[in-house]
């Protein structure tokens, strides 16, 4: 009588571990669908980013998504590599993923081109379509850029000072030790060369025959005759 009683309580107490432990691997494990983690599948995983930008996922969503900044540059997005994005509306820059050229002039030396001169971030487009408004010299960074059909995109540019220097700290420096050795250099995500690079800013000081370039091995900017050959890169940009 006793022994029974105690078999049978013995028997309900292993069936209820046994519910427990089915309970526990259900809420506990659980999967998420579309590549997604975290307790509510909240978050990214930072494994698969590149497959989430194939598939259609905005670079701001991903950011919006526990994907680190440091996680997109680099990343290919709408033809180019990801080397900028601004956190409070997910706009951002590409850049070409091979340089356009070696040794371009920038143009029109001993003429100001009418504009052109901003440095700043965002502006590489208006530079470019006012050198190609007010210089009718071939074969010149700005033109290169403009005429640039690439991964299915035509509306290519070339970069100002300030974005510049961006796709150096972020595609060429990516290891942010300030220097790019070249395209050993695991760092040089984006394979810059460590050549000079124009940029499509024209020096507002001298603006007859200076523009601004960019060294890739350091990310200096530093003015120099618009005659000068230097290497090209263009870039776009994403809404
Ligand atoms: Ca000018
Ligand atoms: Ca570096
Ligand atoms: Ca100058």
């Amino acid at each position: 009588m006793h022994e029974i009683y105690f078999m049978k309580t013995l028997k309900n107490t292993i069936y209820f571990f046994v519910l427990i432990s089915i309970f526990n691997s259900y809420s506990c494990t659980k999967v998420c669908p579309d590549g997604r983690i975290g307790d509510n599948c909240e978050n990214y995983d930072p494994e698969r980013v590149q497959e989430f930008l194939d598939n259609g996922v905005q670079p701001f969503d991903l950011l919006n998504g526990g994907i680190s900044m440091e996680l997109l540059y680099g990343k290919t997005f709408e033809g180019g590599l990801i080397f900028h994005i601004d956190p409070m509306d997910g706009t951002g820059l590409i850049a070409a993923s091979v340089d356009q050229s070696t040794g371009a002039e920038w143009g029109c030396y001993d003429q100001d081109v009418n504009g052109a001169e901003s440095m700043e971030v965002g502006d590489g487009f208006q530079n470019t379509s006012e050198i190609l408004s007010d210089c009718d010299q071939l074969g010149i960074a700005a033109r290169l850029c403009n005429d640039l059909e690439l991964e299915g995109k035509s509306d290519w540019y070339l970069p100002s000072a300030k974005e510049l220097v961006l796709i150096f700290e972020n595609l060429a420096d990516a290891d942010g030790n300030n220097e790019n050795l070249g395209l050993e250099d695991e760092g040089n995500i984006g394979k810059l060369l460590v050549k000079e690079y124009w940029s499509s800013s024209e020096d507002s000081s001298d603006s007859e025959i200076h523009a601004f370039g960019v060294w890739m091995g350091n990310g200096f900017v530093s003015d120099d005759n618009k005659d000068r050959n230097k290497h090209v890169r263009a870039i776009r940009s994403f809404e």
